[in-house]
């Protein structure tokens, strides 16, 4: 019987055959941590790449989509945003974890405190060449003609994009793909001064902005490289708990 006394948050979790780590420690999660949650919500990246929901006729991917559905049963709510590695993620994925999707940013009200979820991506205005790529694939008619193409063609365009991502993140200053503090103020001004809990950036961290008079917290999540971790709240506040 699931405990409705805290949720979780998790993100960035990179899911993939190449990351067997990351992947046991995600069963472990599944099997020792999430079933005592209320809830778990996934705030992007939770695979490597995501190419399309045929991609589910994969073993590797139907495994942890049913793994997925197995909490769900057990009557953990399951919710599911997307990333930039993983937007493409749809109803069939959806349906075959149990899975509800988010939108992005998503205001909920966590045990009484108005909270803003997102993946992140958006707050790095400075990053001006990802925001102009972001627009491009998330376009749905751009989606479409991708989608449109057999799997072994996208996974080709999936492998070259993400090398020539890592190219340019290398030559990338930090900060620059880092959030951008204007656009972070204008969101949760937007938003009436929520908490904002986010991944995408890999630099998990428990941060306190003053805007416009208001305090917001905010978290950012860790990624599960080597390691990972969660966020546990509950109507006492939020922790960050890693896990090794
Ligand atoms: O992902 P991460 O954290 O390493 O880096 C991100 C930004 N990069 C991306 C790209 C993803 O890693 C790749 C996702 C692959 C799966 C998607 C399936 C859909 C397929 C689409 C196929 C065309 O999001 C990175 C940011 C970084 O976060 C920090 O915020 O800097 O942004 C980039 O590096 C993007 C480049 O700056 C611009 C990319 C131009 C692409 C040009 C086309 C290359 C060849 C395409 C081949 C068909
Ligand atoms: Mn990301």
């Amino acid at each position: 019987m699931a405990d409705a006394g805290h949720s979780l948050f998790i993100s960035d979790l990179h899911l993939s055959p190449g990351l067997p780590g990351a992947v046991a420690l995600f069963r472990r999660f599944l099997s020792e941590i999430a079933p005592q949650a209320e809830a778990l919500y996934i705030l992007g990246d939770f695979f490597e790449a995501w190419i399309g929901d045929d991609d589910l006729a994969l073993p590797f991917h139907a495994d942890i989509a049913a793994a997925l559905r197995q909490l769900s049963e057990r009557g953990v709510r399951l919710y599911l945003m997307h990333g930039n590695r993983d937007f493409l993620l749809g109803e069939r994925f959806c349906q075959a974890s149990g899975a509800s999707l988010l939108s992005d940013p998503q205001l909920i009200d966590l045990y009484g405190s108005p909270t803003l979820l997102a993946h992140g991506d958006q707050f790095c205005t400075d990053d001006l060449a990802y925001q102009a790529f972001r627009q491009q694939v998330r376009n749905p008619a751009w989606q479409a003609g991708f989608l449109a193409k057999p799997l072994a063609e996208r996974r080709e365009m999936a492998r070259q994009l993400r090398a020539q991502s890592e190219l340019e993140k290398a030559a990338k200053e930090m900060a620059i793909m880092d959030v951008n503090l204007d656009a972070l103020a204008a969101t949760l001004r937007k938003y009436g001064y929520p908490r904002l809990i986010h991944g995408h950036t890999h630099r998990p961290a428990h941060h306190l902005h003053e805007i416009d008079g208001h305090a917001c917290e905010r978290w950012v999540l860790p990624d599960w490289y080597e390691g990972g971790g969660y966020l546990r709240c509950s109507r006492q506040g939020c922790e960050a708990v890693s896990l090794r």
